[in-house]
């Protein structure tokens, strides 16, 4: 049984014969035709979640999972505007999502009809393309056009590199009525056009490697294969590389610089250009790091390749002057045999500086009292081994690049657009697509932000919260600005004493607390006992004493390191 709506049933068809699963739908009216469609088939997984910011982060955290696109439908008006967010997230991280919004009939638009907006294109500036389906489908011309155009859609989700792709879909009454079989799809394949690699590409970057002593390479966030990880061991042992990682980056080496905030902090003013590379290769999405960022605008290289298969031109430090279209592996696979050695001594300067920073932090965190810096300390020891590990904006994800990137985890954070707004459902999404063991240390204001995330029926027993609660927004103690403002407390750090623990009574999740060591290492394997519901930890540390010990923190590696 399928909706008697030809467009739709035609599209739940094609989305199983190009091998997806997915769909989150929230309830209206509008959209019945996408749910009899999608709902009914026997090879779709409909889930139901009814807000629908939280019903995107949640098919964001899927998709973000298993790598394949996922659906999210929602009926018209502003239910729309409020998949705004994670499309957002997804544009800018790269994730795979079909947007199917349902609307009115062209004709009732702007008329004083109900729940309607103009949701044609509405997400312009944030998607990677959109569609506007016919009403109707009358002749087998109009079938086969809209058959292409859905099938566009869905390739767009993934080439040449991912995104959200919008289908707005107008649908008129009756909308309940079914058929017992809807049109048949054709699944289409187009052609990936830029899997070669130029010629010229090729002799460019060998030009300005062969040029160049002092190389760095960059990987910004991903979830890279392994493959990818072997390739950068081997061009930071064989070709002296000083190769840059973050956790978020999800590579692992003793070789990589994987604490460039600490590295960073250790480099004097005076020795600044000795660090400076002659030339840098970056590849993957967003670096969290603002001191690379300061640090490389200021001593630019003279040569900036970014790698990516769309060919995007991502400037982080203002000094881009080749992007190809190429896929990063491929290309550096082939090219790895002809590249000359870099400086053995650029390498070495970094490493030695990182060796050293390494022996400061210990011997800092050895001795700090109750804080976040202590609470990470603790957590990064103390987490289950291969969890996946959501990081929340902001301080989470910043305190777990002090701690370097640690092999047994694979990390993940909203990073495309560093949005508190939906961390949690991204989380609880991506917990239901894999079932194996899922933390998320969200701070206080990100946790109530997204608290709807708990409104769902889907959230799985593997999926661990940590809050992190220090009464606000923590990191607008610590950034220069707002901490010598007299609005502090009210406007920036939105200071509050909100309870996550009846957040959790809410929503029938297990909840414990911690406020001290003690406490925290008593009720963490607790907390990861609890096998049959969602569970969520409180941990309370103190505004002022955590910005002030983050920032002897970096006073003690600068001072400590000359
Ligand atoms: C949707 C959205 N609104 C506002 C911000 C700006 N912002 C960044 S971090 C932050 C505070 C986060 O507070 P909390 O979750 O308690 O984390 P903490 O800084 O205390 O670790 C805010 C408001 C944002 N990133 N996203
Ligand atoms: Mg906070």
């Amino acid at each position: 049984m399928t909706s008697d709506k030809k467009t739709i049933s035609l599209l739940a068809d094609l989305f199983v014969k190009k091998g997806l699963r997915h769909i989150v739908i929230s309830p209206g009216s509008r959209n019945a035709p996408i749910i009899l469609a999608f709902a009914n088939h026997p090879k779709i997984n409909a889930i139901s979640v009814v807000d629908e910011r939280s019903a995107a982060f949640f098919a964001l955290g899927m998709a973000q999972q298993t790598g394949k696109t996922v659906a999210i439908a929602c009926t018209s008006g502003s239910a729309v505007l409020n998949y705004a967010s994670a499309i957002a997230e997804a544009f800018y991280q790269k994730i795979p999502l079909l947007v199917l919004t349902a609307d009115r009939p062209p004709k009732l638009i702007d008329v004083g009809d109900g729940q309607t907006i103009r949701q044609e294109n509405v997400f312009a500036n944030i998607i990677k393309k959109s569609y506007q389906l016919p009403l109707d489908v009358n002749s087998d011309e109009d079938l086969k056009d809209v058959n292409r155009q859905l099938n566009e859609a869905i390739y767009f989700t993934q080439f040449p590199e991912a995104g959200p792709v919008h289908v707005n879909i107008p649908f008129d009454e009756p909308l309940y009525d079914v058929v017992s079989d809807g049109p048949m799809a054709t699944a289409l394949n187009f052609e990936e056009n830029n899997k070669e690699i130029s010629g010229n590409t090729e002799a460019d970057f060998l030009d300005d490697w062969h040029n160049s002593r002092k190389v760095m390479l960059i990987a910004g966030q991903n979830q890279y294969p392994n493959q990818i990880n072997e390739l950068l061991i081997k061009i930071s042992e064989e070709k002296q590389v000083v190769v840059l990682t973050e956790t978020t980056s999800n590579l692992s080496h003793p070789g990589f610089i994987d604490c460039i905030d600490n590295v960073l902090t250790a480099i004097d003013e005076t020795e600044s250009v000795n660090f400076q590379p002659d030339m840098l290769v970056t590849l993957g999405g967003a670096v969290v790091s603002k001191k690379i960022k300061k640090y490389l605008r200021q001593y630019r290289p003279k040569i900036h390749w970014h790698l990516s298969p769309s060919g995007e031109k991502r400037d982080t430090y203002l000094c881009l002057n080749h992007n190809p279209a190429i896929h990063p592996i491929p290309f550096l696979e082939k090219i790895l045999p002809q590249l000359s050695k870099a400086s053995t001594e650029y390498l070495q300067l970094w490493m030695n500086r990182k060796k050293q920073v390494e022996i400061l932090r210990r011997q800092y965190l050895s001795q700090v009292s109750w804080s976040d810096l202590k609470v990470f300390d603790i957590l990064f020891k103390n987490i289950p081994q291969h969890s996946m590990l959501h990081l929340g904006n902001s301080t989470p994800v910043r305190y777990s690049q002090l701690f370097g990137s640690l092999s047994h985890f694979k990390y993940f954070s909203n990073r495309g657009v560093s949005g508190i707004d939906g961390q949690l459902s991204t989380a609880a999404g991506s917990a239901y697509a894999n079932r194996d063991l899922h933390t998320i240390i969200t701070g206080d204001l990100g946790f109530f932000y997204d608290s709807n995330a708990l409104m769902n029926n889907n959230l799985s027993p593997n999926f661990k919260i940590i809050v992190i609660n220090n009464g606000g927004g923590g990191i607008f103690r610590f950034i220069p600005g707002p901490d010598s403002s007299n609005q502090l407390e009210k406007f920036f750090e939105a200071k509050h004493s909100w309870k996550a623990g009846l957040i959790a009574k809410a929503f029938d999740i297990n909840y414990f607390k911690a406020e001290d060591e003690k406490g925290l290492r008593d009720v963490l394997s607790l907390f990861y006992a609890e096998a049959s519901r969602p569970a969520l930890l409180e941990i309370i540390t103190h505004a002022e004493a955590n910005a002030q010990i983050l920032r002897d923190y970096f006073s003690f590696l600068k001072i400590s390191s000359h």
